[in-house]
């Protein structure tokens, strides 16, 4: 049998996000977030589900942190709400808010499981939203007083700092598309937002560096492959556009300190209002990149539409597609990091999200037999060691997710879990690959 062993350092984790798993969207002073009144707007998610209460994880996360040492997890990626700190998004401190994440840190600590918080996964409080959301400027600032307020309190205990996740679907979904909170369908602000994540960012890393934290500070960002739709000049060139659009937004002022300058010329008048000092504000060192990865697209010229292209998802021979149409295209993961790679100075590459939602069915004890999720994870995990072969600085592995979720404008019908929540009963049932994730945690090889 042929065996892939990673480096003895490697981290292997798994992933969630406050809205997604915590419920207790009211309590213990929490304000309100975007995602709470998206979710409580009649029409926005399927089914008419919300996160209100979700995994229950914000009562039952003792025993959460226990069932991740009992599968062996050396790493738990988890999100930080905005509006359980602070529920009017500035001002007034709730500390019943921060003492939750100070308990789940400690409980992490106790069972030896790295703490890899992210300060934005999309839930901003809806009352910065009523002063004008992330496409005032002014949010950047108020970004960086609640990141100082985070860090004071956990700053000795977290490993791992993200600042945003996926700031892409923020800007282009929450405010380009409206399809998730807050709900806007509007280019310009869309693009005022990715500038302004952009400086939200700079600006809570220099908060970071200034305070003498102990951690890593980093981005979560998702980089799928891209591939041109043939080798015409347009479908090239469409691809690129892409690839400016939904990838070098982020790296280019990040790594390299500038925007990709054919998509600026390209957005004309939509593109940004850009200050005197905001590359530089933009352009800190990290210490890591995070990459979320999901699946291989092919992208071709089209005639409408502000970016004239589009994006038709593809899978390998042996692939399929899940569920929501996303494909089994592993190498395009590693083809990613290579691309990448080049441009981040050597710095650390952790997979922060990656997986799959399948048809499942539970036998009559719960448990979940999920081989085409267990497929997709595997041939994923031996791309990555082969790219740790060629020299990708890869460091660790954080599998999208530890628990079935609510999964945004979808509901609750999509599960990515490793483990199946029973959503009647809270129980939580290791799947297939929950146990065979177990294996690989523990012994650091993936099997083929
Ligand atoms: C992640 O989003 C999220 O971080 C996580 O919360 C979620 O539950 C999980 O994946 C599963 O969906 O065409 O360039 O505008 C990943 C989903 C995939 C959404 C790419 C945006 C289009 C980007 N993202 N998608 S683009």
């Amino acid at each position: 049998m042929l065996t892939h062993e990673f480096p003895q350092d490697f981290v292997w984790g798994a992933s969630t996000a406050a809205y997604q798993v915590e419920g207790a969207w009211n309590e213990d002073g929490k304000g309100e977030s975007v995602w709470d009144r998206f979710a409580h707007t009649p029409g926005r998610i399927q089914n008419g589900d919300t996160g209100d209460v979700a995994c229950d994880h914000y009562h039952r996360m003792p025993q959460d942190v226990q069932l991740m040492k009992e599968l062996g997890l050396q790493g738990y990626r988890f999100s930080i709400a905005w509006t359980r700190i602070l529920p009017q998004g500035t001002g007034q401190v709730n500390q019943k808010g921060l003492d939750f994440y100070d308990r789940l840190v400690d409980e992490l600590g106790k069972a030896g499981i790295l703490a890899n918080a992210t300060l934005n996964h999309w839930d901003l409080p809806q009352a910065i939203e009523d002063r004008g959301g992330w496409p005032n400027r002014d949010t950047t600032d108020w970004f960086a007083d609640y990141a100082k307020i985070v860090f004071d309190r956990l700053g000795d205990r977290v490993q791992m700092w993200a600042t945003h996740n996926e700031p892409i679907v923020i800007s282009q979904i929450g405010y380009g598309l409206g399809q998730f909170a807050p709900g806007r369908a509007d280019a310009s602000a869309a693009y005022q937002t990715g500038h302004h994540l952009n400086l939200a960012h700079g600006k809570a890393v220099q908060v970071f560096r200034q305070g003498g934290y102990k951690g890593k500070i980093g981005i979560v960002l998702d980089m799928h492959h891209l591939i041109p739709a043939s080798d015409s000049e347009l479908d090239q060139a469409a691809c690129q556009r892409a690839l400016d659009n939904s990838q070098y937004y982020w790296l280019s002022p990040i790594f390299e300190g500038h925007y990709p300058q054919a998509l600026m010329n390209w957005l004309g008048k939509t593109a940004p209002k850009i200050e005197a000092g905001d590359l530089k504000t933009i352009h800190q060192p990290l210490d890591f990149l995070g990459h979320n990865y999901y699946y291989t697209a092919k992208v071709s010229h089209v005639y409408d539409g502000l970016l004239r292209l589009r994006q038709d998802i593809i899978t390998s021979p042996a692939g399929g597609f899940s569920l929501n149409g996303w494909g089994n295209y592993p190498e395009g993961i590693r083809m990613v990091q290579k691309r990448v790679s080049k441009i981040i100075g050597g710095i650390p590459i952790y997979v922060t999200e990656n997986g799959g939602t399948y048809y499942e069915e539970p036998d009559e004890n719960g448990y979940v037999r999920d081989r085409e999720r267990l497929h997709y994870l595997r041939s994923h995990l031996i791309e990555l060691h082969r790219g740790i072969q060629e020299g990708v600085n890869l460091k660790g592995y954080f599998i999208w997710s530890l628990f079935d979720n609510f999964e945004w404008a979808s509901g609750y019908s999509p599960r990515f879990g490793i483990v199946r929540v029973d959503y009647k009963t809270q129980k939580r049932i290791p799947k297939l690959t929950g146990r065979w994730y177990s294996q690989i945690c523990r012994t650091n090889i993936v099997h083929e």
